[in-house]
């Protein structure tokens, strides 16, 4: 398309990234090698070499075949200095697609789990974070996610230790957010933990309408008071909820590479991009996990203009949404506006 240069170019905001989701093969394989960390090619052959990863990686059944390869490959983060060469490799790459605002989630019950303290985590991504800002000029936020697969007491033991370390009150963390497995899990069994990060003063938002229904994110709204959908794909079956959102002005994080991986959408063509951009429903568009669904964020907008062929204007609303919807100062608002 004419409208590639246009779109490199383009001031953006990423909101829908799992940092652990940016974890390449071949750093995989560095890393894994530093920390003696063994992979599982006893039980899955894929495991062999950055090559036969790469090549499973091209498809996935689901969302827990895909969730599989990315737990286990997270396990070769162990010290601060890998959380940062992950973090500052996936800003790097950012900038260079012209990202200047990026919040990004991380998912601390999967390293915790490991022996892997929270202080360990933070100093790695903070020391990123302070070399994207002095180096790209790019304003960072973390947004810490509870895992739908473990049960509730975990996800608020996570919180309050998060909490009770100043991460929500001194900026550290700027919300929270929920992912991992979806259709087991609807998003009323968080009830508990949304109410009281609602009541402490900290953001919410929670996947939701990946791969589970519309309702779910229904859910989310209604129950948990989130005030951003990640994904949110399946919200086009409920003309009532799209009405809703727009009226609300709820940013939904859309994904569409991920989503043609996990087979939530048979090809980016059959991404319901018209019909959100018709209800005029405020979202942006993301990688989600880049590393395994084949693109960073402009690899989406690139997927998204080769199929739709939108006009100048319509990808300046949605640049535009975008900031609009994004977690930083207003008074950084008005620099990205
Ligand atoms: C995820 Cl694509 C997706 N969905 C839900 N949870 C996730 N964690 C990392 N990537
Ligand atoms: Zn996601």
């Amino acid at each position: 398309s004419p409208l590639h240069p246009f779109l490199a170019a383009l001031p953006k905001c990423e909101h829908h990234m799992h940092i652990e989701g940016s974890l390449e093969p071949s750093l995989l394989f560095e890393l894994a090698a530093k920390n003696g960390i063994a992979l599982p090619v006893d039980k899955d052959a894929a495991f062999a070499s950055v090559e036969s990863l790469h090549a499973r990686y091209q498809t996935f059944q689901n969302l827990d075949d895909f969730l599989g390869y990315y737990y286990i490959a997270m396990s070769a983060l162990v010290d601060a200095a890998d959380f940062e060469a992950l973090a500052y490799a996936y800003f790097a790459k950012a900038a260079s697609q012209n990202v200047r605002h990026a919040e990004v989630f991380f998912d601390p019950q999967a390293h915790t789990s490991r022996g892997v303290s929270f202080s360990t985590m933070v100093a790695g991504l903070k020391a990123a974070q302070r070399r994207a800002q002095a180096e790209f000029n790019m304003s960072t936020e973390l947004i810490m996610c509870l895992l739908k697969h473990l049960p509730l007491p975990d996800a608020m033991k996570t919180f309050e230790e998060a909490k009770g370390a100043g991460y929500f009150a001194d900026g550290t963390f700027a919300a929270i957010g929920m992912d991992s497995s979806e259709k087991p899990f609807p998003p009323k069994m968080w009830e508990e933990l949304f109410v009281a990060a609602k009541e402490a003063g900290i953001r919410r938002t929670t996947h939701a309408g990946e791969e589970g229904p519309a309702d779910y994110v229904v859910q989310a709204l209604d129950v948990l008071d989130a005030q951003r959908i990640d994904h949110g794909l399946r919200s086009v079956e409920d003309e009532a909820l799209l009405k809703r959102l727009v009226e609300q002005k709820t940013l939904l994080t859309l994904c569409p590479l991920s989503n043609v991986k996990l087979q939530c959408i048979g090809s980016v063509a059959e991404f319901p991009l018209r019909k959100l951009l018709d209800a005029g429903v405020r979202f942006s568009i993301n990688s989600d996990d880049p590393a395994y669904f084949g693109g960073y964020i402009l690899e989406n907008y690139y997927a998204l203009q080769d199929n739709f062929g939108l006009t100048i204007r319509e990808w300046e609303g949605i640049a535009q949404g975008s900031v609009l919807g994004s977690w930083c100062s207003e008074e950084r608002k008005q620099e990205l506006l």
